[in-house]
């Protein structure tokens, strides 16, 4: 057999939910694909961040944090995109904060029993440990749950030991041809990223439950000459949360609007207009039409 010059494959980022995989993501693929939060939920679907360099691509898959208690179908289908993403990939990686060790981190590695890839694992946020050798009981105790193909602590927010992780993935990948252009950083389009772009800006700024009652659907999005003009909709499940999303003299809808309207003009690079509006749509997490309707459904 020849060898191939080169290398391709699906590395599938699991983990509970807020231990960094997004912000991984984004970091490892040098650009927002995938947006951030403090909160659980932020992730919802499955998003591919691409790294192509001469020799390899990289296909990093960043996935909803597995949730154990499924109460709405919404859950469910997180879970669902989580799971497939774990068995479909050439290389699995278990995502887990460096110091912290929970009930939900101990879930993820009973699922992780079930997949058939090599399964490595990431410490991240090292950088929150100033004194490193306090670590070492954690990384030793961690290393005893399972065989992992490698154990890499790193900070996702600082880029530390992003190198070493990248080269310790390359060496794993299949031999094969490229699976998307070099120049392709997402399967996402720019519509999408818009919706989750004004969604991590309600995550960020509204209180409590309220964020993951929550959607964004994109009316329009027409390029101009000089400008992007988007209409978006945010979906909330009670007549009660329509009046918390729009704020006191509306304000709360402005502050989100203009947050998202900042960062929409920083990733595309040029003005971006924006018009939203809340609408209800009661009970939409457990509406199977809804759900499909803003796009959580499997394909
Ligand atoms: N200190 C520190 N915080 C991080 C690091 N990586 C992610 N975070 C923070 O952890 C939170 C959750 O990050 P996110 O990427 O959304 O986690 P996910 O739910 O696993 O995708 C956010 O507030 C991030 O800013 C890191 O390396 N160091
Ligand atoms: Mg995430």
């Amino acid at each position: 057999m020849t060898d191939f010059p080169t290398r391709c494959g699906f590395v599938a980022l699991v983990g509970r939910p807020n231990v960094g995989k997004s912000t991984l993501t984004n970091r490892l693929v040098g650009q927002k694909v995938s947006i951030i939060s403090a909160r659980p939920q932020t992730t919802r679907h499955r998003i591919l961040g691409i790294r192509s360099d001469d020799e390899s691509q990289i296909i990093f898959v960043d996935t909803p944090g597995l949730h154990q208690r499924e109460q709405h179908s919404l859950n469910r289908y997180m879970n669902r995109a989580a799971r497939s993403a774990a068995s479909d990939a050439d290389l699995v990686i278990f995502v887990v904060e460096a110091g912290r060790w929970t009930e939900q981190d101990e879930a993820v590695l009973l699922a992780l029993e079930k997949v058939s890839a090599p399964v490595a694992a990431i410490i991240n946020k090292v950088d929150l440990h100033t004194d490193k050798t306090t670590l070492l009981p954690y990384l030793a105790e961690f290393g005893a749950r399972r065989e992992f193909k490698f154990i890499m602590p790193l900070s996702a927010k600082r880029e530390r030991n992003l190198e070493p992780l990248l080269n310790e993935v390359r060496g794993l990948l299949p031999e094969g041809p490229f699976m998307f252009p070099t120049d392709q950083v997402t399967d996402r389009s720019e519509r999408f990223m818009t919706a989750e772009t004004i969604r991590e800006k309600l995550l960020r700024n509204l209180n409590q439950e309220l964020p993951y009652a929550c959607t964004v659907e994109i009316e329009y999005f027409r390029q101009q000459e000089d400008r992007i003009e988007v209409g978006a909709v945010i979906w909330v499940a009670r007549d009660s949360h329509k009046g918390i999303v729009i704020g006191k003299g509306g304000e709360m809808l402005k502050r989100v609007g203009t947050r998202a309207r900042q960062d929409l003009a920083a990733q595309f690079g040029q003005r971006v207009h924006l018009e939203t509006w809340v609408k209800v749509r009661e009970n939409w997490q457990d509406d199977q039409r809804a759900l499909r309707a803003f796009g959580y459904d499997e394909k």
